[in-house]
């Protein structure tokens, strides 16, 4: 088991399409370990694989809710294979565009085709936050972040906060000051 770093945004990495797995193996199965302790530790409720800067179809999700106890997801090659023409409007946030929230507008209800992590072929229809937070890590998986979906004036506001906030942190780290501790409580 690791933690491993999770990029930021601007990131060239976070741009690109990733690659299928060509199997579910050992260690595609030790990286999804790997990304689900990344995830609660972070915390977060789902984490792609380019976010570590593995550029592999590989997903995890955890929605930890009262009503949908599915327990933790582990998914590879994930791929959409049906929509509803129903939109909904979700506030989004992302560990890749972090203290950064915004409103996504993505299909209400969503099928998707996956390998679990014996390498099964799954279906899974999801509604509510898990069709978004599954749209939104198959996003990643083809370099696609949420402030994608908004406007290109918010986006641009976003990501130039984004380079001050690591400019800055970077000066703090050359002068042998601590990076800011990141609240625990604080959940996306
Ligand atoms: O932790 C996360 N919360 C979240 C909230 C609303 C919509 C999507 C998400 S996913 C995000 C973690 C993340 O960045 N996954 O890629
Ligand atoms: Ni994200």
């Amino acid at each position: 088991m690791a933690l491993l770093p999770i990029l930021t945004a601007p990131d060239p990495r976070l741009k690109k399409k990733s690659l299928p797995v060509e199997a579910v193996d050992d260690g595609v199965r030790q990286l999804m370990d790997d990304m689900l302790e990344t995830m609660y530790d972070a915390p977060g409720i789902g984490l792609a694989a380019p976010q570590i800067g593995v550029l592999k179809r590989v997903i995890v999700l955890d929605i930890e809710r009262e009503d949908t106890k599915t327990g933790p997801l582990f998914m590879a090659n994930p791929e959409i294979i049906d929509a509803s023409d129903e939109d909904v409007s979700y506030e989004e946030g992302c560990l890749s565009v972090p203290e950064h929230y915004s409103d996504v507008v993505r299909p209400a209800k969503v099928t998707v085709r996956y390998l679990d992590r014996e390498g099964k072929v799954q279906e899974l229809a999801a509604e509510g936050l898990l069709a978004t937070c599954l749209q939104h890590e198959i996003d990643h998986l083809d370099g696609i972040l949420f402030i994608d979906h908004i406007s290109a004036l918010k986006r641009n506001m976003i990501l130039r906060k984004l380079l001050k906030a690591r400019k800055e942190q970077e000066r703090d780290a050359a002068h042998g000051k601590p990076a800011v501790a990141k609240d625990p409580e604080h959940a996306l």
